[in-house]
């Protein structure tokens, strides 16, 4: 059977990837619809080689759409992601709107497949946020064998994560301040050359900011846990790829060497933990992945039952498109007829 699958946001960075994936994957695809706005329409993209017009992207849209696949923002996916499923379409959405609505599963197909089958409810399925896609990969298979009970985390996000203005931002701002010229910052509250910003999304009442939050709020509802999770998120000089440093704290004990073996056979993970060879991961060699990559695994000597992890995945990838990608397998395959 093939399926007729509408991409919104196809014309920015993980709407882009969202069709790689589709393609690479060989996804079933019978029609495919290419939605963005006004702006974007009339742009002609490609599917396996084949010219596709980009539409503007209406409540009418999504006329024998089986599944959409949303990544054009919050206020676009809280706007038309109801039309879609009134359509009979089943969305995907990237944007954090449905997240932690309790009537829409918030899948990684590695942790919490099996919560799809609540996509019945809303018809929607909420794709997490990027940072914490890596880490619940990563973390499951040590959650499953010694029950983790707090989560430290700090990031170091790729610029890529905002989006395609936030590419060209960096690459303007290195190239200027190269020339000696001085650096533009139209996306970021300052520049993002050669610096950490401290802040990603805005701050909320508490001194978090909406990205931390994410990451604590989101990792106990798929991780369906009452884990305690604290995190700071960091912009970073970095184009692709996500890296984050991980402490837990678990019930019972976890070895270097237990650790090490539950991760080299789970799900969507990579060990790369040689250190004194210099292997550890990095996000040069995540981006264009779509697996997790862990290493720098060690024991926190300051408590009893600790662990640090060092945690790498391309964010466009396996944070955000080829996670999507994924649901909609396991949606053809177990759910739709
Ligand atoms: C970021 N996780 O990195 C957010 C959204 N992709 O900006």
């Amino acid at each position: 059977k093939l399926w007729n699958v509408a991409v919104v946001g196809a014309t920015g960075a993980v709407g882009a990837q969202m069709i790689e994936c589709l393609e690479e994957r060989n996804f079933p695809v019978g029609k495919v619809r290419y939605l963005a706005s006004a702006r974007s329409a009339g742009e002609i993209l490609e599917f396996k080689g084949k010219p596709v017009v980009v539409e503007e992207l209406t409540h009418d849209s999504f006329e024998g759409i089986d599944i959409a696949l949303f990544s054009a923002g919050g206020e676009r996916s809280r706007e038309f992601c109801p039309s879609a499923v009134q359509a009979g379409a089943v969305c995907i959405d990237n944007s954090s709107v449905w997240r932690m609505d309790p009537e829409v599963p918030l899948v990684v197909p590695e942790v919490n497949p099996h919560t799809i089958a609540q996509y019945t409810t809303k018809g929607i399925i909420a794709n997490p946020n990027c940072s914490t896609i890596q880490m619940v990969v990563a973390l499951k298979p040590l959650h499953d064998y010694a029950t983790i009970k707090r989560i430290v985390v700090s990031t170091y996000q790729a610029v890529s994560g905002t989006g395609k203005k936030a590419i060209e931002e960096l690459h303007d701002q290195i190239r200027a301040m190269l020339q000696g010229k001085p650096a533009e910052c139209t996306v970021y509250p300052h520049r993002i050359a050669f610096n950490c910003l401290p802040q990603i999304d805005s701050f909320k009442e508490n001194g978090y900011t909406g990205e931390e939050m994410k990451m604590v709020n989101e990792t106990r509802k798929i991780m369906e846990a009452e884990i305690g999770v604290t995190a700071t998120t960091v912009r970073v000089p970095v184009f692709y790829g996500h890296s984050e440093s991980v402490n837990i704290e678990t019930g019972r004990k976890i070895t270097v060497d237990r650790a090490r073996e539950l991760l080299k056979s789970a799900p969507g993970v990579e060990l790369a933990d040689d250190p004194a060879n210099g292997v550890y991961p990095m996000p040069i060699d995540a981006a264009g992945q779509d697996l997790t990559f862990v290493g720098r695994i060690r024991e926190d000597e300051s408590i009893e039952n600790g662990l640090n992890l060092w945690i790498v995945a391309d964010n466009i990838r396996k944070g955000a498109a080829t996670n999507a990608v994924q649901i909609a397998e396991i949606l053809i395959e177990n759910y739709l007829k």
